[in-house]
């Protein structure tokens, strides 16, 4: 059969041609984020000079990229704060998982309007070949700020001026540009209050601004990337049960057992759990900052937990004082 009289290139002929649109509406994007369950959204060129770091990741996974939709979506406050921390976990996954979802729901409404994009990972998969550089394909903090959804805070999470800290960020990427784009707030909700400072278990979030990545990621995803390949040295360098058990105790392999069939293992996150920051969450610590202190802050301080240091760091050091009820694991 000729090429020409294949069924496929007939329909095709036949077809109506799809024109593409030069420019679509801002606030048609806007609405169709917001129906599909998103809590916020803005929106950004990608010539905007604020992405002009990250431009080349982005035009790499998606050369045909013209447009970031900056999605914003809410966490469930109250079990972020849980002391029972497998609640905290349970939401992180489950947020990922929902707004993969709804953006899967938004790319389809879009494909209808011949418009092509594609949704990058909220947080994993990443490019783990790239290891121990940049793994991921958009930073969606600097983007969402760029976007005007909010500012980074003193504990480096985005805060959203009514929300505040207590939203977890996704973009997506479409090749079709918009006829107006966002801009940035003029203001940043944190309020310095240093909660998150003395919080942070790790000490990774410092007083004067710094972050030290590594000290969050060793003890935050102590069970996913941050212990992974200390975990499979542990299994390889055991050539007994009991040499491995003096490594890792049970408690800690099932941990790893739960983070990979669950997705989950988040030890953490009390930088956005003690956050006021935000129009909805403020009220609780300006009504009566001693109740906020007592039923927020000090349950996640006061929680016996193990927190994974790096040996002889000053975390390791100063976590006795600290946290009392805490119990350095050092790394
Ligand atoms: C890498 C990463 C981390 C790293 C580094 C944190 C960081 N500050 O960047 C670690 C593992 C420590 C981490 C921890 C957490 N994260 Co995180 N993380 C990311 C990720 C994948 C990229 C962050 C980013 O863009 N950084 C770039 C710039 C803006 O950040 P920066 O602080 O100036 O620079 C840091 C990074 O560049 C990092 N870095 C540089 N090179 C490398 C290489 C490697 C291998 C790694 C791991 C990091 C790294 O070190 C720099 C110094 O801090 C995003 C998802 C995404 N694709 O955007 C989620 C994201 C930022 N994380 C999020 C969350 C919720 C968390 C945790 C609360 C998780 C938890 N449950 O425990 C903690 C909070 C820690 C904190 N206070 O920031 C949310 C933030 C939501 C918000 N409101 O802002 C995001 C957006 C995921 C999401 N889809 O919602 N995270
Ligand atoms: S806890 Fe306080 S200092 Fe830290 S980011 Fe939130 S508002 Fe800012
Ligand atoms: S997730 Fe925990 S260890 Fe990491 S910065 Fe926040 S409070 Fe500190």
């Amino acid at each position: 059969m000729r090429l020409e009289q294949h069924p496929t290139v007939v329909a095709y002929r036949h077809a109506p041609k799809r024109k593409k649109s030069e420019t679509v509406s801002r606030d048609w994007i806007k609405r169709l984020a917001c129906e599909a369950g998103f809590d916020d959204v803005g929106v950004l060129d990608i010539h905007c000079e604020d992405l002009a770091d990250q431009k080349p990741f982005i035009v790499e996974a998606f050369p045909a990229a013209k447009t970031l939709v900056s999605l914003v979506f809410r966490v469930n406050t109250p079990q972020i704060r849980s002391t029972d921390r497998s609640l905290a976990d349970g939401e992180y996954v489950a947020v990922e998982k929902q707004s993969r979802s709804m953006m899967r729901t938004l790319i389809r409404e879009f494909r209808r309007h011949n418009i092509a994009g594609i949704t990058p990972s909220e947080g994993f998969p990443q490019n783990m070949g790239r290891w121990p550089e940049r793994m991921f394909t958009v930073s969606h903090k600097p983007a969402a700020q760029a976007a005007g959804l909010g500012k980074i805070g003193h504990h480096r999470l985005l805060i959203h001026p009514e929300f505040g800290s207590h939203v977890c960020l996704a973009t997506l990427l479409l090749d079709t540009a918009l006829d107006a784009y966002d801009g940035p707030l003029d203001y940043n909700p944190c309020i310095n209050c240093n909660l998150c400072v003395a919080s942070c278990p790790t000490g990774a979030i410092q007083e004067n601004g710094d972050f030290n990545f590594l000290s969050c990621l060793a003890h935050a995803y102590r069970d996913r990337i941050g212990g992974f390949i200390n975990w499979t040295e542990a299994l390889i360098t055991s050539t007994t049960m009991e040499e491995y058990r003096n490594k890792r105790n049970d408690g800690e392999t099932l941990a790893v057992w739960q983070a990979m069939t669950t997705g989950g293992g988040y030890r953490c996150g009390y930088c956005m759990a003690v956050c006021p920051a935000g129009i909805d969450v403020i009220g609780d610590y300006m009504d009566n900052r001693a109740d906020y202190m007592k039923t927020v802050v000090k349950p996640l301080k006061d929680l016996s937990e193990d927190v994974y240091v790096f040996k002889s760091s000053e975390a390791e050091m100063s976590l006795p004082k600290r946290f009392p009820n805490k119990k350095a694991k050092p790394v």
